[in-house]
């Protein structure tokens, strides 16, 4: 199995935490962002929107980053990673489209305007709208929340993986945000996971004030 994508992308490290998590064998490429290639049309023919991560396992080319997790969860993870049941696949879905639609934008709206620009160029009024944003999204996640270890159950689903990336880069990117307590002690849990401390958890200072990519 390959995946590309640069490590300092979120959308591929969620993809890398979960590949440790599966415990599979794969050749990781950086692609994208300074290692630049995404233009190539050797790439471009895997995927067209141009854009990272992509995976490919054996003569399967699979792309979006959701899709990828799906798919690798489908082929490679036990019952508890892809329930059988619709349902019960619903029951963590949810919130993973969740994450995409809702979390991440907010997430990415404090990142891009306030990390990764240059402080002459920060609209502060729209950074902290988008952190109330991200307030209210931990709001969520903490009614979510029980007295499990993770996000829908007992086990680590693609849940925990898709909301639980955006922890990290969300409390240390210089910005004041306070994690309900439950949400606290979920994080705690992630932050346990190798993949989670390998991957999501890794230096991301090239992107400060980095606008082209
Ligand atoms: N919705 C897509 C988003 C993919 C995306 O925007 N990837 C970014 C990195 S996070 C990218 O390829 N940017 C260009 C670059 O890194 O050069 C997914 O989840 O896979």
């Amino acid at each position: 199995m390959k995946l590309y994508g640069r490590t300092t992308s979120f959308n591929v490290q969620k993809v890398l935490w979960l590949l440790d998590e599966l415990e599979l064998e794969y050749t990781h490429f950086e692609l994208g962002g300074r290692f630049g290639g995404l233009d190539e049309p050797a790439f471009t023919q895997h995927n067209p929107m141009k854009k990272v991560p992509v995976l490919i396992d054996k003569d399967k080319v699979v792309w979006e980053s959701h899709t990828i997790l799906r798919y690798l969860a489908a082929s490679y993870g036990a019952e508890t990673w892809y329930p059988a049941c619709p349902y019960q696949r619903s029951l963590y879905e949810r919130w993973m489209d969740w994450s995409q639609c809702v979390l991440q934008p907010a997430f990415m709206a404090t990142f891009w305007g306030y990390y990764r620009k240059p402080p002459e160029r920060r609209d502060m009024i729209a950074v902290e709208q988008a952190l109330n944003t991200c307030r209210e999204c931990l709001n969520i996640l903490e009614s979510q929340l029980t007295d499990s270890n993770y996000l829908t159950g007992d086990t680590l689903n693609l849940a925990d993986v898709t909301a639980g990336a955006v922890l990290y880069r969300l409390t240390s990117q210089g910005l004041h945000i306070e994690l309900p307590q439950r949400v606290s002690r979920w994080y705690k849990v992630l932050q346990q996971r190798a993949g989670y401390q390998k991957w999501v958890m890794s230096d991301f200072t090239e992107l400060k004030a980095r606008e082209d990519y």
